[in-house]
C-alpha cells in the first residue's frame, strides 16, 4: 500500500483531531508522535492479520526464537522504512514545517537486552519478516529494561529505565492467549486411567499474559510477532496474595533484566524468569498446534514448529516440551524425545566457561520439582545410551547433572538436532576445545552461522546519505538484495564517489560533534580521526588496551611527538556487580578529564565516553566513525557485531584475529583492515604453558613501562585506587586477557592507521571497500542459512514486492 504525502498529512490531521482534539499548530511533539505511530499501526495491521491467517491456513512451518533478551531499539523509523513510507513521511513532515527527527527521538529505546546477543535477536526478527519466513520471537516484557547509565564523578551509576512509562506504542496485550505457569510445591505420580500423571500440591501459579509486537517485513506484506510475556496474579490464586507487597512479588518476576553475566545474585529470580517465558511460550505454541494445526497428532509437531534456544538461558525448553508432551498430552517418552530433538536447535554465544550456565540442583529442584525429575530422566537415559560405547570419562564430562549442578549447555546440546556457533573461529573452537566431547559424539549436529546485522537499520536509517550515494552509483537494488553492494567496489577509482564518501562522513562527524557537545560539553574537531569502541564493558573486550593507547598518545603529545588529531569515543555499559569493569570506566573518565582539560593538548586529542550507550546512540555514533576498535583477546569474542555495523558505515577496523573480524579481513583483504596481535595458537600456548609473564615485558619495554606507570605515578589524578587496580591486573601472571602481550603490536597497527589517514584518497578507497563487502554480514543472509539448514522453513506468500 503506497502512501502519498497528502494522504499522510490528511491522516495526521484526522488523528490529532480525533485523539487529542487538536490541530497541528497546537499539538505537542508527543501528540504528533503518538498519531504517527497510530498511522503506522493502521498501516501494518492488515498485514499482521493476513500473515497470521496465511501461516495457519497454508500451514507453514514456523520458527520460534526463544531469547531472554531482545534489543530492538526504536521502531518508528524501521516500521516506516519497512512499510515503504519513510521518505514520504519525512518529506511530508518537512512540508508541514515539523522536525521529524526530533519527534521520532521521543520514542524510548526498547532496551530489553544487554548487548550483542539481544541485538542479534532483534535483527533476526527484522530479517525473518523481511525474508518472508514465519518466524516469531518469544521473550520477557521487562518492566525496566537495561538500567540507565549515568556517570557521577566518573563512576558508573545505575538508574531505573522506566521505558513503559509513556506506554508502549507498539505492543498489543493478548489477554485471551494467557497461560498459567506453576512454581514450587510438591508432586507425586498417580495412575490416571493407565497413564502415570503428576499430581501437584502447594505449587504457586502465575498468569503469563502475552504482549505482541508486530515485526514488519521490508516491503513484502509480511508481519510476524514478537511475543513478550508479563507476569500477573492468576485469578484462581488471588487469595494467596492479599497484600500489595505480596502482589509485587509476582509482578517482580518480569520487572528487571539481569544485566549480569558475572555474578550470582538474584539467581533464583533469574531461574524463575527463564522457566516463566519458556513454559509460557511452549504452552502457547502447543495450544496453537492443537487448535489450529494438527490436533494431537504430535508426531507432526516438528514439521510445523521449530524452537530455537538462543544461548543457554532458554535451554530448559528441552525439558519443558518433554513435560508438556508426556504429562499433559500423554505422548510416550521415546516419541516425545524424538519430537523434542527434531524441534529444538541451539546457538552458543560464548566460549567463556563462566558464562556457560549451571544451576544448583537444590535450587532447581525446589523451584521446578517436576522439571528436575524430567531432566534427571533425560540424563539417566543419556548415560545409559553411551555406557559401554564410550569411555567413562567422556560420559562424566558430558552428562547433564554432575557435582550437584545442572549443565544447561549439555541439556541444550543433547536435546537439539543442531548446535551452532556465531562465527567461523568460534564454531571451530567449540568443536575442538569447549564442546569437543560433544563434537566427537555428534559431529553432524555442529554447524556455523556467522552473525549478521540489519543493513536496513545501520545504513538506510542511520546513514541515509550513504544510502543515497549507493543508489546513485549502483542503483537501488541493494536495498532488497545486499549482494548488489559489491558493485560499489567498481567505484574504487572514481574520484567523485570517493569525494562524496568523504563528504558524507564529514557531515556525519559534524552531527556527532554536535551531539557530543550537547551531551558532554566537550568540543571536538570534526576533522580529527573519530576512533570508536562501542560494546559492553568486559575485560576480554579490552577497552583497557584502547585506554593504554590513549595514555601513550597523551605522553607523546606532551613530549612534542606529533600525531594526527584524534577523538577517541567510548560507549560501554558495565554490569553493576562487575567491579573491574567499573574501575575501567572510572580510569577512562579520569584520563578523559586530564586530556580534555590540558591546554597543551587542545584539540589534538579528545577522549569522549558517552553515557548510556544504546541502540539509538549507536545510530548516531557509528555513521560518524573513522576507526572501529575490535581488539578482544583472540579466541574470546564469539563473533562481535559492532564490527559489522562500523564496517558497513565505512569505518576501517583495527582488529585482532578474533570472532568475525577474521571474516571481515577475508572479505576486504588484508590491505583494507589493520590486523594485529596474537593468533589463537599463541593465545592457547600461553594458557597451556602458563608462561605469560607480563612483568618481564614491562621491564624490558620502556615505552610500555612509561605508559603503564602512568596509572600509578600520579599522572592521572582522581583515580588512585582504580589506576592501581588496573596496574596490578596488567602485571599479574594470571592476567588471562593478555593486554600487555598485544600492546606493542597494537601501537604499530595504530601507527599504520595514522599513516593511511594522511592520504585521504586512500582512506576513502579502503572505506569504500569495507562498505561494499559489508553485504557479507547482512542478517537477511544469515537468516536464510538458519531457515534452510536448521529450521527447514519455506517462505510465506509475499505480496507488494516493489
Ligand atoms: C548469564 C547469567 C546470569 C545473568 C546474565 C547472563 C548473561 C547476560 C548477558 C549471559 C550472557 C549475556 C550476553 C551475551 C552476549 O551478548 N554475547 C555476545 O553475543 C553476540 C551475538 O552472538 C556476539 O557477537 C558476541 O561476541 C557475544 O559476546
Amino acid at each position: 500500500m503506497t502512501l502519498t504525502k497528502e494522504e499522510f498529512k490528511k491522516r495526521l490531521k484526522e488523528k490529532l483531531d480525533r485523539h487529542f482534539e487538536e490541530n497541528l499548530s497546537q499539538a505537542s511533539n508527543e501528540d504528533i508522535f503518538a498519531c504517527i505511530c497510530s498511522i503506522v499501526r493502521d498501516g501494518y495491521s492488515s498485514k499482521w492479520r493476513r500473515t497470521r491467517i496465511a501461516e495457519t491456513t497454508n500451514q507453514h512451518k514456523q520458527t520460534y526464537y526463544f531469547s531472554i533478551e531482545f534489543l530492538p531499539g526504536t521502531l518508528l523509523k524501521s516500521n516506516l522504512l519497512n512499510l515503504g513510507w519513510l521518505d514520504t513521511v519525512e518529506a511530508a513532515m518537512k512540508e508541514l514545517g515539523l522536525d521529524f527527527d526530533k519527534i521520532a527521538a521521543i520514542e524510548p529505546d526498547m532496551a530489553l537486552g544487554n548487548g550483542g546477543l539481544g541485538r542479534l535477536a532483534a535483527a533476526f526478527m527484522d530479517s525473518l519478516a523481511s525474508t518472508g519466513y514465519a518466524g516469531n520471537g518469544n521473550g520477557l516484557r521487562y518492566k525496566y529494561g537495561l538500567f540507565k547509565q549515568k556517570f557521577v564523578n566518573g563512576y558508573q551509576k545505575e538508574l531505573p529505565n522506566d521505558w513503559l512509562q509513556q506506554g508502549d506504542y507498539w505492543e498489543v496485550r493478548r489477554e485471551s492467549k494467557s497461560v498459567l505457569v506453576h512454581f514450587g510445591g510438591r508432586y507425586h505420580m498417580v495412575d490416571d486411567h493407565g497413564w502415570m500423571t503428576p499430581q501437584y500440591d502447594g505449587a504457586s501459579v502465575v498468569r503469563a499474559v502475552p504482549y505482541d509486537v508486530a515485526m514488519v517485513g521490508y516491503r513484502n506484506g509480511v508481519a510476524n510477532t514478537l511475543r513478550l510475556w508479563d507476569a500477573e496474579i492468576a485469578p484462581e490464586d488471588e487469595l494467596n496474595y492479599p497484600s500489595i507487597a505480596d502482589r509485587r512479588k509476582v509482578e517482580d518476576l518480569t520487572s528487571i533484566l539481569y544485566p549480569d553475566d558475572s555474578n550470582y545474585d538474584g539467581r533464583l529470580l533469574r531461574l524463575k524468569q527463564e522457566y516463566f517465558f519458556v513454559s509460557a511460550g511452549l504452552q502457547s505454541i502447543v495450544n496453537f498446534f492443537i487448535k489450529d494445526l494438527k490436533g494431537t497428532d504430535f508426531k507432526e509437531f516438528p514439521n510445523y514448529v521449530a524452537v530455537h534456544i538462543n544461548d543457554t538461558h532458554p535451554a530448559m525448553a528441552v525439558a519443558e516440551l518433554m513435560r508438556l508432551l508426556v504429562d499433559e498430552h500423554r505422548v510416550d517418552w521415546d516419541t516425545a524425545w524424538s519430537i523434542t530433538q527434531k524441534t529444538m536447535s541451539y546457538t552458543n554465544h560464548t566460549i567463556m566457561a563462566e558464562a556457560l550456565e549451571k544451576w544448583d540442583v537444590n535450587m532447581f529442584k525446589q523451584l521446578l520439582p517436576r522439571l528436575f525429575d524430567i531432566i534427571t530422566e533425560i540424563d539417566r537415559r543419556y548415560v545409559e545410551s553411551l555406557e559401554g560405547k564410550v569411555d567413562g570419562g567422556m560420559i562424566d564430562r558430558t552428562r547433564i547433572i554432575k557435582d550437584n549442578q545442572i549443565h544447561m549447555a549439555h541439556l541444550a546440546i543433547i536435546g537439539s538436532h543442531s548446535v551452532n556457533g556465531v562465527a567461523a573461529l568460534h564454531t571451530q573452537l567449540l568443536e575442538t576445545e569447549v564442546l569437543h566431547d560433544f563434537y566427537e559424539l555428534y559431529p553432524d549436529r555442529f554447524n556455523n552461522k556467522t552473525n549478521g546485522i540489519t543493513l536496513r537499520r545501520w545504513i538506510q536509517i542511520a546513514n541515509p546519505e550513504l544510502a543515497k550515494l549507493l543508489d546513485k552509483t549502483i542503483g537501488s537494488k541493494w536495498r532488497y538484495d545486499s549482494k548488489e553492494m559489491l558493485k560499489f567496489e567498481e567505484y574504487y577509482h572514481d574520484t567523485a564517489t570517493l569525494n562524496s564518501l568523504t563528504k558524507i562522513k564529514a557531515d556525519n562527524k559534524k552531527k556527532l560533534a554536535k551531539v557530543i557537545k550537547e551531551k558532554t560539553g566537550i568540543v571536538v574537531d570534526p576533522d580529527a580521526i573519530f576512533d570508536v569502541q562501542v560494546k559492553r564493558l568486559h575485560a576480554y573486550k579490552r577497552q583497557t588496551l584502547k585506554l593504554l593507547h590513549v595514555i601513550k598518545l597523551y605522553q607523546d603529545l606532551k613530549a612534542g611527538i606529533s600525531h594526527p588529531k584524534r577523538v577517541v569515543i567510548f560507549g560501554a555499559i558495565a554490569a553493576p556487580s562487575y567491579v573491574f569493569a567499573k574501575q575501567v570506566i572510572k580510569v577512562i573518565n579520569s584520563v578523559a578529564d586530564l586530556v580534555n582539560n590540558d591546554p597543551e593538548i587542545g584539540d589534538k586529542l579528545k577522549v569522549v565516553f558517552l553515557e548510556n550507550y544504546n541502540v539509538s546512540l549507536a545510530e548516531q555514533i557509528i555513521p560518524a566513525a573513522d576507526l572501529s576498535e575490535q581488539i578482544s583477546t583472540t579466541t574470546k569474542e564469539a563473533s562481535g557485531t559492532s564490527n559489522m555495523k562500523l564496517m558497513a558505515n565505512g569505518a576501517l577496523t583495527v582488529a585482532t584475529m578474533d570472532g568475525a573480524n577474521i571474516e571481515i579481513k577475508d572479505a576486504v583483504g588484508s590491505e583494507n583492515i589493520f590486523a594485529f596481535g596474537l593468533d589463537k595458537d599463541e593465545v592457547y600456548k600461553y594458557y597451556a604453558n602458563h608462561n605469560y609473564h607480563p612483568r618481564d615485558m614491562y621491564e624490558k619495554d620502556p615505552v610500555m613501562k612509561k605508559t603503564v606507570d602512568a596509572l600509578i605515578d600520579g599522572t592521572i589524578p582522581g583515580c588512585q585506587s582504580e589506576g592501581r587496580a588496573l596496574y596490578d591486573n596488567f602485571l599479574g601472571d594470571n592476567e588471562q586477557f593478555l593486554v600487555l602481550a598485544d600492546f606493542e603490536a597494537y601501537l604499530h597497527a595504530q601507527d599504520l592507521a595514522e599513516k593511511v589517514w594522511k592520504n585521504k584518497r586512500q582512506w576513502a578507497q579502503k572505506s569504500l571497500v569495507n562498505i561494499a563487502h559489508s553485504e557479507r554480514f547482512d542478517s537477511d543472509k544469515t537468516i536464510e542459512r538458519y531457515a534452510s539448514e536448521i529450521w527447514h522453513l519455506d517462505k510465506v506468500e509475499i505480496e507488494e514486492k516493489a
